[in-house]
């Protein structure tokens, strides 16, 4: 599948999609591991983002540091902080790690900035809450030396208990916005799409130009990296208690998820939910219009008077946005659609056809009754249909019209550019940092100088 934006340069150097989904074994123990880990000397940042972490962060430091020593890797720790109150950043700068202050808060947009402000060519992720084993480091990042993969993830189900992952989240979120992210174009196999222990190489990922500063940071990567092709490769790392309170909020953070999905992934979201709604719609609509118990409060065809219109309308509204979405969405899969201001006037035309029609239906109807006629066969399901024709082509009109407003009113007045440290480009000169282990950075790793706010 093609990617419209700015998918990486480097997805070309990918070679043809395939997504080895292999799952190592279970145990988090790093006896396994090999002593001599081959990652070609690359100098490797560790970012964590960081809110209110004071009880772990200086634990997670030093455990990234030691495990960076224990491997002989060249590396860094980098914390993105923004906005901690409980002196996270302190600590985690005693304890050795470079502390970058992102202005915009946000996990993504700490994320960012970090990997922005790394000097490492290899990045690795992971949270500042002592829940991923970096003592498992070497199993990320081979895979991305060795050029075998782009994206290796640290999958957490396999080991996950009630203890470190909230059952709702475990049976029921993680699964659903796997199964969601995989269907918007995400890599095929993957398992856990909420991980947050990730290895990439830091071009790759800048040049992916990620936009989102909140938890849906995760499938905003999943999604855009598997459009463009990248090899993803999932290793079983488990998955241990946090230690302090959790920023994830369930419902907040789902929906962020839910709509990264829908605008990436319009017809997904939206398109094909919307016609499947319609179709029931018709369906119910039709059994209405040919039973003539319809009208009888309490027969089953009466329900079916009362969903079949309602899902018709429903389904007819979000078809339409989704169109739209598809047509305005610079991220959305590119396939033959309309150009967006055509989009808008058929919307327009087809929905002012469908409140005429309406119109002339109930107008004929009540015209019969003035002039005394008989009362027309089927006249209440001729109403309901012109009920539907109104309401459906009324939203028709009124999604064209408010689209119209909003663009023209973008384009007459553009938003200011984001003065954010998450606007971050390939090529960004990120601060230098002490190394952790060894004394030379790697051979790509960036000059000193930067435009990152680095806190003291
Ligand atoms: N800088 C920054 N970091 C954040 C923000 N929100 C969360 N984090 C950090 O991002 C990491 C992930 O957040 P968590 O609260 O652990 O979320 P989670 O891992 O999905 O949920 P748990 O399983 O409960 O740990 C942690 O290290 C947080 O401190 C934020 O707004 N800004
Ligand atoms: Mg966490």
């Amino acid at each position: 599948m093609e990617v419209d934006g700015p998918a990486s340069p480097e997805a070309a150097r990918s070679g043809p999609p395939g997504h080895p989904d292999i799952l190592l074994d279970r145990d988090d123990s790093a006896d396994d591991l090999d002593p001599a880990p081959r990652t070609d000397g690359a100098f490797v940042s560790v970012i964590l983002p960081c809110l209110d972490e004071a009880g772990s962060v200086a634990l997670v430091v030093r455990q990234v540091r030691d495990a960076l020593a224990a491997n002989g890797l060249d590396g860094e720790v980098v914390v993105a902080d923004n906005g901690s109150v409980d002196g996270s950043a302190d600590l985690a700068r005693a304890a050795g790690a470079r502390v970058i202050d992102v202005p915009v808060r946000g996990y993504g947009a700490a994320l960012s900035a970090g990997i922005a402000a790394a000097r490492g060519s290899i990045c690795v992720m992971g949270d500042a809450d002592a829940t991923y084993p970096f003592e498992l480091l070497p199993r990320l990042v081979e895979p991305i030396a060795r050029g075998e993969a782009d994206l290796v993830i640290g999958s957490r189900l396999g080991s996950a208990r009630a203890r470190t992952m909230p059952l709702l989240h475990r049976y029921v979120g993680t699964p659903t916005i796997t199964w969601l992210v995989r269907r918007a174009g995400g890599p095929p196999g993957l398992v856990d799409s909420q991980s947050g222990f990730r290895a990439f190489r830091r071009d790759d990922l800048l040049g992916l130009n990620l936009r989102a500063t909140g938890m849906e940071f995760a499938s905003e990567m999943l999604i855009v990296a598997g459009r463009a092709n990248w090899r993803v490769l999932e290793v079983e790392t488990g998955y241990r208690e946090r230690i302090g309170r959790s920023k994830l909020e369930t419902g907040p953070d789902g929906f962020r998820h839910l709509t990264t999905i829908l605008l990436l992934a319009p017809d997904l979201g939206a398109t094909l939910p919307g016609a499947a709604l319609a179709i029931v719609g018709a369906v119910l609509l039709a059994w209405a219009l040919i039973d003539p118990s319809t009208v009888q409060t309490g027969s089953p065809s009466w329900l079916a008077s009362f969903f079949g219109p309602a899902l018709v309308v429903l389904g007819i509204q979000a078809m339409l946005v989704g169109l739209l979405l598809a047509a305005y969405s610079p991220i959305a899969p590119r396939r033959r659609r309309a150009s967006p201001r055509a989009l808008l006037g058929r919307y327009l035309v087809g929905g002012i056809w469908a409140v005429a029609a309406g119109i002339i239906i109930i107008g004929s109807l009540a015209f019969v009754r003035l002039i005394g006629a008989q009362a027309p066969i089927r006249g209440s399901q001729m109403q309901m249909i012109a009920l539907v024709l109104v309401l459906a082509g009324g939203s028709a009109v009124a999604t064209a019209a408010i689209a119209g407003i909003l663009i023209e009113s973008l384009r007459r007045y553009p938003p200011a550019a984001p003065t954010t440290a998450t606007a971050a480009q390939p090529g960004v000169r990120p601060p230098a940092a002490a190394p952790v282990a060894g004394g030379s950075p790697g051979p790509d790793a960036n000059d000193a100088a930067s435009a990152d706010q680095e806190a003291d």
